[in-house]
């Protein structure tokens, strides 16, 4: 696929899911990378840094891709021909996406521990990383089941259903709006994340902010699961995450002309409400962010947002 095609598929969400967003980027900068045919360098890093920004403006609130086209590009400089730089790209490419499939397994094994036999959990939207997590728990022989909710507008709900059902796990759905009066029946809510703030905030798909409020007026604890390159750099140095709003006929069509509407997709959920975030490098308190951002993420990458 070519980058603007790749860029076109995550913003009308063919590719959706911080995650898969991720590497379909490091991807398409792969391919980009390999099918130039020219012999300029300078023409090539262009070629490249705007292909990264077509990417990064296909969808603003997860910084997983935006982390993804970093980790693709951070050694463009150190290229001396065309030649190298393609093997750069590549091979950094490659790197990322091969990484980041493996965080989605560890987290599995990781997150199974906090899910104990005969849990009942509560899922929201369609997150690859919890539902390793949720599969892994049932493949280490846990009788779980599972509610998962539609997530309205999108319905992500219904691919969270059907995967969960093919893999033989009890799951029931609900609509958003019966999280509360669900949550007495629940013993641990599993969530993913798009971008994790520097303050332990998580920005995930819209209602996990009411989950996240509902888990703790119940004592539930919600624990969400975050590959390190959801966590956010960009929130280091003060930026606040653009919560996307989509096309309104995703909620409803042919309302009265007088009626508006709003379609925010993402909201944030505060570090309070959050008892623990399952990454690749370990289990950690929302609180630890600002050390994976650093220690993990590493400080070259704040500068590297400048200019
Ligand atoms: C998907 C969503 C998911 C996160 C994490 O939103 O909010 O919870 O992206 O997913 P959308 P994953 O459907 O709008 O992309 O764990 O697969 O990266």
């Amino acid at each position: 696929m070519k980058l603007d095609e790749t860029a076109e598929s995550i913003r009308t969400m063919n590719i959706r899911g911080a995650g898969l967003i991720a590497r379909s980027a490091a991807e398409a900068l792969k391919e980009l990378a390999e099918e130039y045919n020219g012999e300029s360098l300078i023409e090539f890093t262009e070629l490249l840094n705007k292909g990264r920004d077509t990417l990064v403006n296909s969808r603003p609130t997860a910084v997983s891709l935006w982390n993804a086209v970093q980790a693709t590009l951070k050694n463009v400089k150190n290229a001396e021909d065309v030649t190298s730089l393609k093997e750069i790209v590549s091979r950094d490419a490659d790197i990322f996406i091969s990484n980041s499939k493996k965080a989605v397994e560890t987290i599995g094994r990781i997150g199974a521990n906090r899910i104990k036999d005969g849990d009942v959990v509560l899922t929201h939207c369609n997150s690859k990383a919890a539902l390793s997590v949720i599969k892994t728990a049932y493949e280490q022989g846990k009788n779980i089941s599972v509610y998962a909710t539609e997530s309205r507008p999108w319905k992500q709900g219904l691919l969270t259903v059907k995967d969960l059902s093919d893999a033989g796990i009890p799951v029931t759905m609900i609509v958003d709006s019966a999280v509360r009066w669900i949550m007495k029946e629940i013993d641990i809510a599993v969530v993913g994340a798009d971008t994790i703030c520097s303050n332990g905030a998580l920005i995930n798909k819209i209602g996990t902010s009411q989950i996240g409020l509902a888990a703790h007026e119940a004592r539930v604890p919600m624990m969400v699961c975050a590959e390190s390159y959801k966590f956010s750099p960009k929130t280091m140095e003060g930026e606040i995450v653009e919560i996307e709003e989509r096309d309104t006929s995703e909620v409803a069509e042919n309302l009265p002309p007088n009626v508006r509407i709003r379609n925010p997709v993402f909201d944030s959920t505060p570090a309070e409400y959050i008892d623990c975030i399952a990454t690749e490098i370990g289990l950690i308190s929302p609180y630890a962010a600002y050390e994976v951002i650093v220690n993990k993420l590493g400080h070259e990458c704040l500068f590297e947002t400048e200019g």
